[in-house]
């Protein structure tokens, strides 16, 4: 690489650059990101996107006094790129490594974190009002994607900006994509701005004024007034943003450097809302990723020159275990309903859609509208099984507790991506769910050890269960171990994997594997065989079960893949307390903080929950008692 991609090792490097050579640049930056995503990963079709955006941004605004808040952030690796993380771009999603969404801890350029949907007007109109009651100047600016657009929050936050007179501007993304197609009434609208030839009006209005008005930077605001004004005559009626309050500018082509250096320009130090709408095409000059921008979203490792991913796992993930077991489900009961909120694909719910398209409902990035949505339905003896990644449940904590669990409704919510996830770091670790779903009354929280064993709660959430009910697996490859236990799922009942005594082991879902080696370790080292337990329900608890080994063993292990504190461990304590038991129990579990980035293996070692941490931790606990 080289020439003018070199010349920027810092914040603000390019706004030194000459106009001419930004097309260039765009070219260079492409090439650049391709070279490293293709190793590290990551999201690479979004941010294909949005290189001219970026660029034309960073030329004009003035980093980091303006403030840019990127929504969802995974769009956000040119912008690291030209904010002085250029260098260090290879270590991106790698343990201990940039991270792949913005960090204010890693640049003062990153104005706000994110890794969730929907959240940038709301973030940017706080800082535009913190700026304006500090009377400081800067601008303050959004970037969404017309995908995260669907996500309630951005509605509230465009309500509440409305009717600020305040310098806000909002640059609406719009690819036609969320991860996969974007659905719903606001993406035809979209479409139908997209189509329609608003903008050219303006820029031709644009051109106008400016020969009526020469010192066009000075007077922005009022120049934009007439050609707002003039423009509204004519076409912008029916642009639900303008609605809203905002002053709405657009279609723009997202790939023209020029329009967008001039737009940017004019708005810039506006002193009311604008929503500048600009058209993109996701995976833009990496022909495999535009022609496929759905999978080409967030790619592993991959070969450039074919676009074919590399050391993908031939056998089937949790995601498509799930997927597969619901069409069996869904042709079994008619009454069966698949919901995402945007998430198809990673789900593994696409042979369902196929199967039974009107069975099917994508309602979009709205976690807390699909929670509601599968209420209503099961209040009418629907079964909904909501499949939905364990940080974006987060989101409908309120909605899973008053309207799914205080009703008691038979909504099923398959929790995919419970534990660690890896790379996409703190925003994406699954680690919260034991400890926010598990108190809730009338909410059944099981974890399969196996594919055979999710499978077996599904059916047994959709068939059995009257109430809601919660499945939690993770990412990744189904394991296929411990094939001789099948026992049938029964309410309440955990599922002894090895008789013992002294010790027992009591384990979350596919955490056994690394429990079982690490037990096997410790027998090894000439301890009595420990029992070996797996839980499969974790909220109820199997009482009796533990009653039962309470009167056998005088040292407890939990294992899980949540966080600690709330987790299944600290369940475990609590019943032995509230019950009177004097028992040692120690959680294995992620501690109670943010999980950082880096491959599921290298975190799960890191803190001590592969085999050899648990063995470790095991071994220092049981000392002398239990030594050969
Ligand atoms: C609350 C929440 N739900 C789901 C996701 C998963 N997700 C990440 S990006 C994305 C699509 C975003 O589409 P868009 O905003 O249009 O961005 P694009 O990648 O198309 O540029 C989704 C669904 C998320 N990050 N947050």
């Amino acid at each position: 690489m080289g020439g003018l991609l070199d010349k920027i090792q810092t914040t603000g490097d390019i706004k030194k650059m000459k106009k001419e050579e930004l097309e260039l640049l765009c070219k260079e930056l492409r090439w650049f990101l391709l070279q490293n995503v293709c190793n590290t990963g990551g999201h690479l079709a979004s941010n294909l996107g949005v290189v001219e955006l970026t660029v034309a941004l960073e030329y004009i605004f003035n980093l980091p006094e303006d403030k840019i808040v990127w929504d969802v952030g995974h769009q956000a690796y040119i912008h690291k790129i030209l904010t002085g993380r250029k260098d260090a771009f290879s270590t991106l999603r790698q343990l201990d490594g940039l991270s792949g969404f913005p960090k204010p801890q890693e640049s003062e350029a990153d104005a706000f974190a994110a890794g969730h949907s929907s959240t940038s007007i709301s973030a940017a109109l706080g800082i535009a009002k913190a700026r304006d009651l500090q009377g400081k100047k800067n601008n303050v600016l959004a970037v969404i994607g017309d995908g995260s657009m669907t996500g309630g929050l951005a509605y509230e936050a465009l309500n509440n900006a409305g009717r600020e007179k305040t310098n806000l501007i909002v640059i609406l993304n719009d690819n036609q994509m969320s991860i996969d197609h974007n659905v719903g009434a606001l993406s035809k609208h979209l479409n139908s701005l997209r189509t329609s030839n608003r903008y050219r009006t303006l820029k031709d209005n644009f051109k106008q004024f400016r020969d009526q008005v020469p010192l066009l930077g000075k007077a922005t605001y009022l120049v934009l007034e007439k050609v707002r004004d003039s423009a509204k005559l004519l076409f912008l009626e029916g642009a639900v943003f303008e609605e809203f309050g905002f002053k709405y500018i657009g279609p723009v082509d997202g790939h023209n450097l020029e329009e967008l250096i001039e737009i940017f320009q004019n708005v810039k130090d506006t002193r009311e809302p604008i929503l500048i709408h600009v058209k993109t095409t996701k995976g833009k000059g990496y022909l495999p990723a535009e022609k496929n921008p759905g999978p080409f979203h967030g790619v592993g490792p991959f070969d450039i020159k074919t676009g074919k991913g590399l050391g993908k796992s031939d056998s089937p993930s949790w995601s498509a275990v799930f997927g597969k077991k619901m069409v069996e489900l869904g042709e079994k009961n008619p009454n069966v309903v698949g919901i995402t909120a945007a998430m198809c694909s990673g789900t593994g719910f696409e042979a369902f859609q196929a199967a039974f398209p009107e069975r099917f409902i994508d309602v979009a990035i709205a976690e807390q509208h699909g929670t509601t949505f599968a209420a209503g339905m099961a209040s009418q003896g629907i079964v909904p099984v909501f499949a939905v990644y364990s940080s974006f449940l987060q989101r409908a904590y309120d909605q899973v507790i008053h309207d799914v669990c205080m009703e008691n409704l038979h909504v099923v919510f398959a929790i995919d991506r419970a534990g660690i996830v890896g790379a996409d770091g703190e925003t994406h670790q699954g680690v919260f769910d034991l400890s926010f779903l598990t108190h809730i009354p009338n909410m059944t929280v099981l974890s399969p050890k196996n594919a055979w064993e999710l499978e077996a709660m599904l059916e047994y959430a959709v068939n059995v269960c009257e109430g809601p009910v919660a499945i939690r697996y993770p990412r990744g490859t189904a394991d296929t171990d411990f094939p001789e236990h099948k026992q049938p799922i029964q309410f309440a009942k955990a599922e002894v994997i090895q008789k013992g005594k002294g010790i027992a082991v009591l384990v979350e879902g596919h955490m056994l594997q690394a429990a079982k080696q690490a037990v096997a370790l410790l027998t090894e080292d000439g301890v009595e065989p420990p029992m070996l337990v797996n839980m499969r329900f974790i909220s109820p608890l199997d009482e009796e079960l533990l009653k039962e080994i309470a009167s056998k063993c005088s040292q407890i292990f939990t294992v899980e893949d949540n966080l600690r504190k709330g987790g299944f461990g600290s369940k475990v304590l609590e019943f032995y307390s509230d019950a009177g038991y004097q028992i040692s129990v120690t959680n294995l579990a992620f501690p109670d903080r943010f999980i950082e980035q880096g491959s599921q293996s290298q975190l799960f070692a890191r803190y001590g929950l592969d085999r050899e941490g648990i063995y470790r931790r095991m071994k220092e606990k049981t000392g002398d008692n239990y030594g050969r």
